[in-house]
């Protein structure tokens, strides 16, 4: 009896985790058989590839919970810094294969499953994607906890368990369609629902002051937000750390018994749903006024629940010892863009209305605790919020961002003083939280207000409109003017919360996401902020992981790199594969690495021809664009391109044609916003000119243009390692940074792109040989809008002759004048061609051009392919996760013994 572990004892890393010597083949499929019998949500008899992943993910998450349990059991014993990262979107992609890498158990996964009658390549692809994020942001989201959990650091991810994952893409002849994307349906098995760990979240109600003097939040709906945890195991090490995901339902004493009884169904069971709406779905359409309240109501609940949570931990491990005051040497919260930004307020409202802290010292703690990851400088980008619906959700939060702004306005009032009233009001206009809000009076009389005639910007009204306050405030506009047509015209000004503004003010660091972005920041987005507080405000360029993005999806790579950098440990220290470049002329070396990429193309053809029933050759260059289909991405261009491409080769003859021209295989893939008609005639167009060219017999080989459908994490694995060329190709200046560019570098293709983002460094890790440059910089893009908008712009005749011959009908009847009217004219935003493509496109073509020249080099373009691997090495997530410990958060790494 003495061996045996008594019930209350936790289960030990060695008693559960699949031991080392007994981690044969065998060990594991009797886990496996196990859990196909006792925890499988499938009918007893047969095995096949659904239930072998279920039974599969289930043994696997024995370990990780294991080592879960291990890793928070010693953050609770040390009570050490933890970092916490709040994101509304993590793009987690499939789990099982990285799960068991990590563990170090393929070999003996592939094995028992071989035995079991699967193969284990067959039963991961069974996994459906955690789409849980739309692009970028998200993956950077996922790409940052597996580098947490490696490098052995305290961190905790938050975020929300949509129901529905990010919409599936079918492309019809219509173009790009959306269906919801079900991605529980069959169950999840990597999660661990907490009932025990849940957080009053609530909406609308009102503030009172008790007779004690201290604000009380009452009345108003009631929600719970539920815990729901994600083992993120490290590769190598024990260390498992957790994603926690809060899905929301009514208190359970919500439920109208009564009125179902009496058979009004849909009423008794409407709060349940009005709850669980919250976590339905990513990013719902906000165009109506339920769509800004749902948002919101989104943010909130990823903001309270995970702050109770937080703060009930700070709580639990310090004891009675818990001091307030040192809440930011025990926590850092880092917000993923805007979209957590009342975490700021809420911070407050706790720490003020339920701890008794004074505002001085929540304002000192708040501000010591939370940073801001700043990701886009698009102005339409940065969140505002209308006041007049954040006052009615959340009361006591419009209270405090009130006491906020009006700090900072005696702030700003104190620094540039009152005797330039003129800088003085540029800069409150500027740096305030609060738009269109009267100022206090004893500062706005120091303006002598000239009448207001301000005009309407209705690109942001529709933005912000909310409740139809607006829409009634234009009607009384119109009424007027015609009552009396001389009424000079009312001024329409919705009252906004900056979210950004109150992100800089309430954080203690701002980050942008690349060198150029940084810079951008401080000197143009919050260029009066970074005077006032330089110190504020670092670089952080983005990172993949080189697990995900290297070592998993490309194996027949990674083999020849751990053969020639003599170990498999660039997987941890990446700057290895610098190594690789003494052998980038090494005759071995290349022909292995054309091998690799040969196998890689070969599934991409099979994966096409499955998607699009098109057959593409493996001899061609595979050239990628995949990404969120935007304007300012400008896939645009690339199609355009390949239309001016295709144009030539009609032009000549047989033999000219395969002398001018590199076969390519051109694949675009990326999901446009359901409501973003511009990017869906993208979509369009792209399909399009594929069908006419890819049928077209007199090109054959020579040009194929595919769309691959519901491009997402699991896809651009397959894409990513057979990709020889690829495009980053934004306007300069408005890519943040991207990440993709880094993994399609890191294996081994060349990128063509323009001066932006992360593009910048990676040209320079590279080098500038390896990279293929072209188009406006970004210093120069507000001087070329200018000239184009003074009419002084003229277009190349290529240019124009692609245009032409999109609107000839060639490539079919749908009405293209909208998207390439876009590209002409000279006003505003999306119009007069604002992305300037065609500026750009002369540059575009004839970089193309050396490109195929390039290609045609084999030997050239190998050791062109093989530099870009060696010199990826400073975008691994694990050089920026070290950085932002180091820099924002002050952790420290601790590690299982
Ligand atoms: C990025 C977003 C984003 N920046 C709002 N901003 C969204 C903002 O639907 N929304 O409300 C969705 C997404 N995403 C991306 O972040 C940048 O464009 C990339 O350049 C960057 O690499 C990535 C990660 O930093």
């Amino acid at each position: 009896s003495e061996a045996k572990p008594k019930l209350k004892d936790p289960v030990t890393v060695e008693q559960g985790s699949i031991d080392k010597s007994k981690s044969d083949a065998e060990a594991v499929a009797s886990r496996i058989t196990y859990h196909a019998e006792f925890t499988s949500s499938f009918s007893p008899e047969g095995f096949d590839l659904p239930k072998a992943y279920f039974a599969t993910a289930q043994s696997i998450r024995d370990s990780l919970i294991i080592n879960w349990n291990a890793t928070y059991n010693m953050y609770e014993k040390m009570n050490v810094k933890q970092a916490y990262y709040l994101s509304m979107e993590f793009l987690q992609g499939r789990a099982l294969l990285n799960a068991i890498g990590n563990l170090e158990l393929s070999g003996a996964y592939g094995e028992a499953l071989s035995k079991l009658g699967h193969k284990l390549e067959n039963v991961v692809s069974q996994e459906p994607d955690a789409a849980l994020g739309n692009g970028g942001l998200g993956r950077l989201a996922s790409c940052f906890l597996d580098s947490l959990a490696t490098l052995n650091y305290p961190a905790w991810g938050y975020g929300l368990r949509y129901k529905y994952g990010l919409f599936k893409q079918l492309i019809t002849k219509e173009g790009q369609e959306e269906v919801a994307e079900n991605w529980l349906e069959m169950g999840n098995p990597w999660e661990i629902m907490r009932n025990d760990i849940s957080y009053p979240v609530k909406f609308y109600g009102k503030v009172v002051t008790g007779s004690d003097g201290k604000k009380r939040w009452i009345g108003g709906e009631d929600i719970v937000a539920v815990a729901h945890d994600v083992p993120i195991p490290g590769y190598k090490t024990k260390t498992t750390i957790n994603l926690r995901l809060w899905s929301t339902k009514v208190p359970s004493a919500d439920f109208d018994l009564s009125a179902f009884n009496s058979g009004e169904h849909t009423k008794a069971c409407e709060s349940q749903a009005n709850a669980e709406k919250i976590c339905y779905i990513l990013y719902p359409g906000d165009d109506s006024l339920e769509g800004k309240t749902l948002r919101l109501k989104q943010q909130y609940t990823l903001c309270s629940a995970s702050l109770q949570d937080i703060i009930k931990c700070f709580e639990r491990r310090s004891g009675e010892n818990a001091r307030w005051k040192e809440f930011p040497e025990k926590v850092a919260v880092q917000m993923n863009d805007t979209h957590p930004t009342l975490c700021i307020p809420e911070l407050m409202r706790i720490l003020i209305d339920l701890k008794g802290v004074s505002w001085n010292e929540a304002w000192d703690i708040t501000q010591r605790t939370v940073a801001y990851t700043n990701h886009t400088v698009l102005p339409e980008a940065l969140e505002k919020w209308s006041l007049e619906l954040m006052q009615k959700l959340l009361p006591r939060h419009v209270e405090i961002i009130e006491m906020i702004d009006e700090e900072l306005i005696n702030g700003i009032v104190t620094e540039f003083g009152k005797s330039d009233p003129e800088l003085l009001e540029k800069k409150l206009n500027a740096m305030r939280i609060l738009e269109n809000v009267e100022l206090p009076s004893s500062i706005a009389d120091l303006f002598i207000k000239p009448k207001e005639t301000s005009v309407v910007d209705t690109s942001e009204m529709s933005k912000a409109s909310d409740n139809g306050s607006i829409a009634d405030e234009e009607d009384e506009l119109v009424e007027n003017m015609e009552k009396e047509v001389d009424l000079p015209p009312i001024p329409v000004t919705p009252k906004l919360v900056r979210m950004a503004n109150l992100c800089v003010v309430g954080g203690h660091v701002v980050n942008g996401v690349a060198a150029i972005h940084s810079e951008i920041v401080k000197q143009d987005v919050f260029n009066d902020f970074y005077k006032l507080w330089p110190d504020k405000f670092q670089n952080k360029t983005n990172g993949v992981t080189p697990r995900r993005w290297i070592y998993y999806c490309n194996p027949d790579l990674s083999r020849i790199i751990t053969k020639w950098t003599g170990g498999d440990d660039w997987v941890l220290n990446t700057e290895k594969l610098a190594e690789l470049r003494k052998f980038a002329d090494n005759e071995d070396l290349q022909s292995e690495w054309r091998a690799a990429k040969k196998i890689n193309k070969l599934k991409v053809v099979s994966l096409i021809k499955e998607k699009t029933g098109y057959s593409v050759s493996p001899d061609a260059m595979f050239d990628i664009q995949v990404k969120r289909i935007h304007e300012y991405k400008r896939q645009l261009l690339n199609i355009l391109g390949i239309v001016y491409r295709y144009k030539k080769m009609k032009e000549m003859n047989a033999v000219e044609r395969k002398d001018k021209f590199t076969p390519r295989v051109c694949i675009f893939g990326g999901k446009a916003f359901a409501t973003y008609a511009q990017a869906k005639r993208i979509v369009k167009l792209i399909t399009d000119v594929g069908a006419t060219i890819n049928n077209d017999s007199e090109i054959g080989d020579l040009l194929k243009v595919v769309f691959v459908p519901d491009y997402n994490v699991s896809v651009a694995e397959l894409l990513i390692p057979a990709s020889e060329l690829s495009q980053h190709i934004s306007t300069a200046g408005m890519e943040a940074s991207g990440t993709s560019n880094m993994k399609f570098s890191m294996n081994g293709c060349i990128l063509i792109g323009t001066l932006d983002g992360a593009n910048v460094e990676i040209r320079e890790e590279v080098g500038e040989d390896n990279f293929f440059l072209f188009g406006a910089q970004a210093h120069e893009i507000t001087g070329l809008r200018k000239e184009r908008a003074e009419g002084k712009f003229v277009p190349d005749a290529r240019f124009e002759e692609v245009k032409e011959y999109v609107r000839s009908g060639v490539f079919g009847p749908y009405d293209y004048d909208e998207l390439i009217g876009s590209l002409e004219g000279n006003e505003g935003f999306g119009r007069g061609d604002y992305f300037l493509v065609g500026k750009d496109f002369p540059s575009y073509i004839e970089c193309q051009e050396k490109v195929d020249e390039a290609y045609r080099d084999q030997k050239r373009w190998t050791r062109m392919s093989i530099l870009n691997s060696a010199g990826s090495y400073k975008f691994s997530s694990d050089r920026t996760i070290h950085e932002y410990a180091r820099d924002i958060w002050n952790i420290q790494p601790l590690q299982l013994p």
